[in-house]
This record gives structure tokens, C-alpha cells and sequence, in this order.
């Protein structure tokens, strides 16, 4: 059958020669950071990983083609253009057929990469259990697809403007074990702690990899989510964050910002509230991530 995946020449290359990959996701860049750093992340997130002997592979829908890797210029368009839509799993059917642009998100991502045979993806957070769930049924597809991508997603963990009590039973309910990094309280993102336990704490990148393996042993269709805290020094103050949620939830109810748009709006928001500090946060974990990724990857790959 003909591939629907369209690989760019260093990530083929990295196939050829049997290399170690990274998926990276593209919402980040055209929906989750302003212009011009938004380019400038995804750029520097890519040197990072080769520095450490890793081929990056940042996924996004061009033209309606499923790239695995971006070339520059691929990457300037996606962060640029304000015509590429948010694409999660529902849209990935649309978006291939009408040929259209889509930055995907960590659900659409992890579908691409277990289609592209790619193991570890990186992230700076992932969708949940929204707040108000139990009215609004507003749960995201990430849940879904790690319970059906045997992929393994290093994240910050979830933001509290999720109900990040929800977000873990819903994970239990589909089977996704919640790893904590070096940690077992579950990071909230731009805070290391969010109150809630993390089902294991792992030591390093070495005990990970063997847990993928027992879950590919145990033919597990489930992905596993690594979380990792921020860096102390980086991390915002809590009650001040908390405050800014709590107000941005009843913000997002006042303005009936719906669907697809909550978590730009949110971040958005939260930029502005934290005067510009929420992105330097934003940076700082996406990197933090990305080196344990890495590691895991290679230790995967034996390649370490
Ligand atoms: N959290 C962030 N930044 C982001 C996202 C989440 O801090 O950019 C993006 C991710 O791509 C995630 C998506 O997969 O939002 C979840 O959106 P939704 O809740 O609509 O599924
Ligand atoms: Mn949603």
C-alpha cells in the first residue's frame, strides 16, 4: 500500500541508517507560542536534539501531506501563516483529503508517529478532563489516542486549567501509566507540583525504556506519559498561577470561548496576566522535556 506519510530527507535518512527519532508536535508552534518565537523554539528545539545525536522529526499536514520532519522554510510556514488549522484526530481524515494545512496537536501527533514507527515524542503539555467536563463533555482526543498509540509522550504534565483530577482517571480508565520523572508528585506544567501523585516515580531514562518494552511485551495498544517537572528556578509561582486560572475559568465561561479554541485563548491569557514570564516557562519545559526525551530514545534504541 502506498504511504501516506511523506518524510523529509534527514528523518529518512535517520530510518536508513537506523538513528534515533524524536517526534516533536507542530500546535506548539503555530497555536501555542507568538510569532517570532514560536519559529525560534522549534528551531532551537530541533538543534538541541541533533546536538545530543538525536534526528528530530517535527510533524505537521502540508498541503494535505503528513510530514514527518520539517524542512526550515516548512517550519517558518506553519509558524507564520495564520491559514493552518488545529489538527487533532477527528480533522486529520478532513485535512488529508481537502489538502489542507494543520499544526498537530499531541493526539494527531501520536497517531503520525506510530504510523512512522516512531517511539518517544515530545511535548510541552497535553490535553485533558477540561473543567466543567461533567457539563461540557469537553475531554480531549490526547486521552484517546494514548490509550490507542503505543507511543511514549514527555510532557510537563497537564495545566491546571485543566481538572487534572479527572485528566488521571480518565489516564487510570484507559490504561496510560503516569510516570513521574525524578518525582512522584504529577507536575502542573509551569508548577512542579500539582497536589496529585503520579502512579510511579522513575528514576531515569533506562528505567522508561524498560517499561516500554514490558508494555510492547504485553501488546498493549496504550501509550505511556512521562512527566517531568519543571526546573525549580524556572517555575512560576503557584498561588499567583492559581489565581490566574481560577479568574481565566470563569473567563472563558463568561466569553463562551468553545472547543477547539480554549487552550490558545487560555494561553494566550496567561501570557498576558504573567506579563510575557508564562512563555520564558514555556521554553524552559519543552527543553527540560526534550533532554529526557532524548535520553529515553537512545536507551530505547540502545544507542546510549
Ligand atoms: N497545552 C499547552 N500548549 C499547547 C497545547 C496544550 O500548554 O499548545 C496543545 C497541544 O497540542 C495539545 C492540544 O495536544 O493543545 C490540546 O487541545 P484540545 O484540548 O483541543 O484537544
Ligand atoms: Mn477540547
Amino acid at each position: 500500500m502506498e504511504s501516506i506519510l511523506s518524510y523529509s530527507k534527514e528523518v529518512q535518512n535517520a530510518i536508513n541508517e537506523d538513528k534515533t527519532i524524536v517526534a516533536l508536535e507542530s500546535t506548539i508552534i503555530a497555536h501555542g507560542f507568538p510569532y517570532p518565537d514560536n519559529i525560534e523554539l522549534a528551531l532551537k528545539l530541533e538543534e538541541q536534539a541533533r546536538e545530543v545525536g538525536v534526528v528530530p522529526a517535527t510533524i505537521a499536514i502540508i498541503d494535505g501531506k503528513l510530514k514527518v520532519g520539517l524542512t526550515k522554510e516548512e517550519i517558518e510556514f506553519i509558524g507564520q501563516s495564520d491559514d493552518i488549522k488545529k489538527a487533532s484526530l477527528r480533522d486529520l481524515p478532513v485535512i488529508l483529503a481537502k489538502k489542507l494545512n494543520g499544526a498537530t496537536t499531541v493526539a494527531a501527533t501520536m497517531q503520525i508517529s506510530y504510523l512512522a514507527g516512531i517511539d518517544v515524542f515530545v511535548t510541552g503539555g497535553i490535553g485533558g478532563v477540561h473543567r466543567k467536563a461533567e457539563e461540557t463533555f469537553d475531554i480531549s482526543a490526547d486521552l484517546k489516542a494514548l490509550s490507542q498509540y503505543p507511543v511514549t509522550v514527555v510532557c510537563a504534565g497537564a495545566k491546571s486549567v485543566l481538572d487534572l483530577p479527572k485528566t488521571k482517571e480518565v489516564l487510570e480508565s484507559k490504561g496510560v501509566p503516569v510516570l513521574g520523572y525524578q518525582t512522584n508528585k504529577l507536575p502542573a506544567f509551569y508548577v512542579r507540583d500539582s497536589g496529585l501523585e503520579v502512579d510511579y516515580m522513575v528514576e531515569n531514562a533506562e528505567e522508561v525504556s524498560s517499561i516500554i518494552k514490558s508494555n510492547r511485551l504485553l501488546e498493549n495498544k496504550n501509550g505511556i506519559l512521562v512527566t517531568v517537572p519543571i526546573s525549580k528556578e524556572d517555575e512560576l509561582n503557584e498561588k499567583e498561577f492559581n489565581k490566574i486560572i481560577d479568574e481565566l475559568t470563569q473567563e472563558v465561561e463568561q466569553k463562551e470561548v468553545k472547543g477547539k479554541n480554549i487552550t490558545p485563548y487560555l494561553l494566550d491569557r496567561i501570557k498576558e496576566k504573567t506579563d510575557g514570564r508564562s512563555v520564558d516557562t514555556n521554553v524552559s519545559l519543552v527543553k527540560n522535556n526534550l533532554r529526557v526525551g532524548c535520553n529515553i530514545a537512545k536507551k530505547l534504541k540502545g544507542n546510549y
